[in-house]
């Protein structure tokens, strides 16, 4: 009970917060008026929705600023320690209403947009995705610098700023078709363009050492091609806290001098066309393959690109804030997101030896000091690796550090480990003519750390084994988390009331980790029933998307499956759509199999050459287009692929869910970050034993609250070992799996020779056959739940209930004192 003292002091802050809330709107209503009538000189009610949407944005932004600047200042002032997170993707999808709830502002906006008979979310609508990334590995980046700015924490992202992110995918005929995303081509409303900033990267050319007349050696560097990085800066807005961090995104442009024509003759003239057709196509696409390695020479001239920009621009900041070069590393992390820009440790050397004169040795210990690296994958194939005979032309100085890192490097192995050549060429960074960039980021960096407890401890056990046995102490976990504040209070509005007013504070706002305090609530029927209510009201919201983009409709009452990521042979998606044809099989020839009535739905991109992954793209859309046309299945399965998946639709597509697909081959995803959204929105994670999968499943209180299928990472890894997987004895001996697998090319679905090829007959790298029967059981004992009710409330609120340590907030802490030895700077 509640003290009357108490309730007074309540009810004067409510009336305190009701007039402050006044004042808000009555200065957001004179800035947004006046902003229209500065930006487009004309009234209002004239302005179309983007020029609408356009407004409200730099109606906030003028709310940033004030902000922004005081940030920089006292960054400066205090010389703090600063922290650079160094990704070639960061996937940020639409930052208007993301930034209206960090400042605080979203409601006092929508009512007094209300006032002008506007409405908020359609001006959200307007927005292009911000799509500079491919899945996964782009979007924690995103992630995490809206947790670092959350905890006052002073770290800024550095990256590409491309003129067309990923793809658009449109489903035309059952296959993917993929479209230029030219998403600037209205103007990014967030970025400030900053060419006094500007940076020279140099490529090319011809660099040595040259013996002068005292006979000291000089460094000589000739006829570099020289390529202008103009900053372009997107301020990042902390939650409720007055911080206001940066994301600097790099555009390549014409040197300043291009423009003098001079006496040039006729070749010239076409050089300079050259040059100029060049450097524009640095930053021009993104490219389009996640997981893998692609030894294209143009990715690497955008990592070295980007780096160099980034770490000269760094060391340029830092002296003109007048700290002094030896105690870099004490006011400077690098944080290295992959191995993309693994060569900011050559980079930073040359920087510290050529530029700042400093040995060797001193320039070794501040680099590997500063440097720390994540790693985002186990598969072999997936690391990349350059071929010296590409590197060395083209970044002439940073290959001769790189060997010399790798001669002083090598040394040190031989005296650890003396005749022991194998050992030398496993930790060798250049070998076999390649330059190995995960071994670049390990020798020149003091942290390496996996992204889930299970892909760390295969880290040190498989694939970079060698290098945790030379130096165990610099391996680490930090198992990736999400923000909360986009996919489940921005995503899931109602929910969050729900939330709120159910454990009576908004402090897990703040401190995600007190959603545990709704585990007193999950067998609460009253606060189950509002779940359930939420939880329909999103399936109807996804529903109505369904129906106005695939001209479909699904019951919301039907059981909501759903598999969103790239498309990905590890990822199985083709396992998911053969058990629907063998579903499907059952209701056909089996009167008595009772099926729950189900959506299926699907979304995701495949790499424009990845064969197979755009099969099963066709395959799924072939299945649902017979499927749903079926009136003999009379809509007890429906399957759906959402075109387009990205950002802004996992909003509405995350909270929708009542089963995450989760059901990778285990071992091979790293962590998933799609399973921490769906489990935040209350879905039950079906999946393997792989990634934060295994976290999850802790984190509920094992399989009561979730449903774990198929081999185990061992089983896996010992399979690969010893080859001793037939997928095509598995095809012979289990007649369910050859049932479902020749209808592949039987005609009941078209011809899919090649995904029946790749599952047969190039024996099923990622044990799709040999884990069906075991997935088959987990939809069984998915519907078995599903049918009662109550319990499978219950679980959806036990997921809710301990999800909190999968917000990035935590994962943010984790690398800040661990690894970056970073404090938060209070902004006041
Ligand atoms: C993902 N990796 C992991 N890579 O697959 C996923 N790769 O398990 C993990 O949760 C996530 O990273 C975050 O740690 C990727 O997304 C890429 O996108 C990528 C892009 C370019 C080159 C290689």
């Amino acid at each position: 009970q509640k003290g009357v003292f108490f309730l007074a002091k309540e009810k004067k802050e409510k009336k305190q917060r009701s007039r402050e809330f006044e004042q808000l709107k009555e200065g957001l209503k004179l800035r947004f008026v006046n902003t229209a009538h500065i930006m487009w000189g004309r009234e209002l009610n004239e302005l179309t929705m983007n020029e609408i949407y356009q407004t409200v944005a730099a109606t906030a932004k003028q709310y940033i600023s004030d902000n922004w600047i005081k940030t920089n200042k006292t960054y400066a002032e205090r010389q703090e320690k600063q922290i650079y997170y160094f990704s070639i993707e960061f996937l940020m999808g639409r930052l208007l209403k993301s930034n209206l709830i960090n400042l605080g502002i979203e409601e006092a906006v929508r009512e007094v947009l209300d006032d002008f008979h506007l409405e908020l979310s359609r001006t959200y609508e307007e927005e292009p995705d911000a799509g500079l990334g491919n899945g996964g590995l782009g979007r924690l980046a995103a992630c995490f610098i809206d947790s670092m700015a959350a905890h006052r924490l002073p770290g800024h992202g550095c990256s590409i700023r491309y003129q067309y992110g990923l793809f658009e995918q449109k489903i035309i005929n059952g296959n993917q078709v993929e479209i230029p995303d030219n998403w600037l081509k209205d103007g990014f409303a967030w970025e400030y363009r900053k060419p006094d900033k500007a940076i020279d990267v140099k490529f090319n050319g011809n660099a040595y050492m040259k013996k002068m007349d005292d006979g000291s050696l000089k460094l000589v560097y000739e006829n570099p091609m020289i390529v202008m990085a103009v900053p372009y800066d997107v301020p990042i807005v902390g939650y409720h806290n007055n911080t206001v961090n940066t994301l600097r995104l790099w555009n390549a442009e014409v040197n300043r001098d291009f423009s003098d024509y001079g006496m040039l003759t006729q070749e010239q003239m076409r050089q300079k066309q050259d040059y100029r057709t060049f450097v524009e196509s640095i930053t021009r696409y993104l490219y389009p393959d996640d997981s893998t390695y692609d030894g294209r020479r143009m990715r690497l001239i955008q990592e070295y690109f980007m780096t160099s920009a980034g770490v000269q621009s760094i060391v340029r900041h830092y002296k003109k804030s007048g700290m002094d070069i030896h105690a870099f590393a004490q006011k400077v992390a690098i944080h290295i997101n992959d191995t993309h820009p693994a060569v900011a440790v050559a980079e930073l050397m040359r920087i510290l030896v050529d530029e700042e004169n400093l040995g060797w040795e001193e320039a070794w210990n501040i680099t590997r000091n500063t440097i720390a690296y994540t790693n985002h994958t186990i598969m072999p194939e997936a690391l990349e690796k350059w071929p010296v005979d590409m590197f060395r032309p083209l970044l002439p100085r940073i290959y001769m550090i790189i060997d010399e890192i790798n001669r002083r490097h090598l040394e040190e192995v031989r005296a650890r480990y003396p005749h022991h050549e194998e050992k030398v060429h496993a930790l060798s960074i250049i070998q076999d003519g390649m330059v190995h960039m995960a071994r670049l980021a390990i020798v020149g960096g003091h942290s390496v750390n996996g992204v889930a407890a299970i892909h760390t401890e295969i880290l040190k056990t498989t694939t970079l084994h060698d290098f945790y046995e030379y130096n165990p102490k610099m391996f680490n976990n930090k198992t990736n988390g999400i923000t909360h504040r986009r996919w489940l209070m921005g995503a899931n509005p109602e929910l969050d009331v729900l939330i709120t007013s159910t454990i009576g504070s908004r402090r897990w706002h703040r401190h995600p980790e007190q959603l545990d305090l709704l585990n007193d609530y999950v067998e609460d029927k009253p606060f189950l029933a509002e779940l359930g209510k939420i939880k329909h009201l999103r399936k109807e919201a996804l529903a109505a998307y369904i129906r106005e983009h695939n001209h479909m409709e699904v019951d919301p009452d039907s059981l909501f499956d759903i598999q969103v990521k790239r498309i990905h042979s590890y990822k199985r998606q083709l396992m998911n759509v053969l058990h629907i044809m063998y579903q499907y099989h059952r209701i056909r020839t089996d009167r008595s199999f009772d099926m729950l009535p189900t959506t299926y739905i699907f979304g995701g991109k495949a790499a424009p050459g990845y064969y197979i992954a755009k099969e099963t793209i066709r395959l799924i859309n072939a299945v649902a287009d017979r499927i749903n046309n079926d009136p003999l299945v009379k809509g007890r399965i429906k399957v759906v692929f959402i075109e387009n998946f990205g950002v802004s639709i996992g909003e509405i597509v995350y909270p929708a869910a009542d089963v995450s697909e989760q059901i990778s081959t285990a071992s091979k995803e790293a962590s998933g970050t799609g399973n921490m959204k769906f489990m935040m929105n209350g879905a039950i994670t079906l999946g393997t034993l792989d990634g934060a999968n295994v976290e999850i499943r802790d984190a509920v209180g094992g399989d009561e609250h979730c449903v774990i299928f198929g081999l185990k990472a061992e089983e896996v890894l010992n399979y690969y070992a010893t080859g001793t997987y037939s997928a095509w004895a598995e095809y012979n001996t289990n007649e369910r799996v050859r049932t479902v697998v020749n209808q592949l090319t039987d005609g009941t679905f078209g011809n899919f020779q090649s995904l029946f090829d790749y599952l047969v007959h190039a024996n099923d790298e990622f044990f799709i056959l040999k884990d069906f029967d075991a997935y088959a059981a987990a939809h069984e004992e998915i519907m078995r739940r599903y049918r009662d009710r109550y319990h499978w409330l219950k679980s959806s609120a036990v997921n809710i209930a301990n999800s909190g340590r999968f917000s990035s907030d935590r994962t943010i802490d984790e690398y800040a004192s661990e690894i970056w030895q970073v404090k938060p700077v209070v902004i006041s």
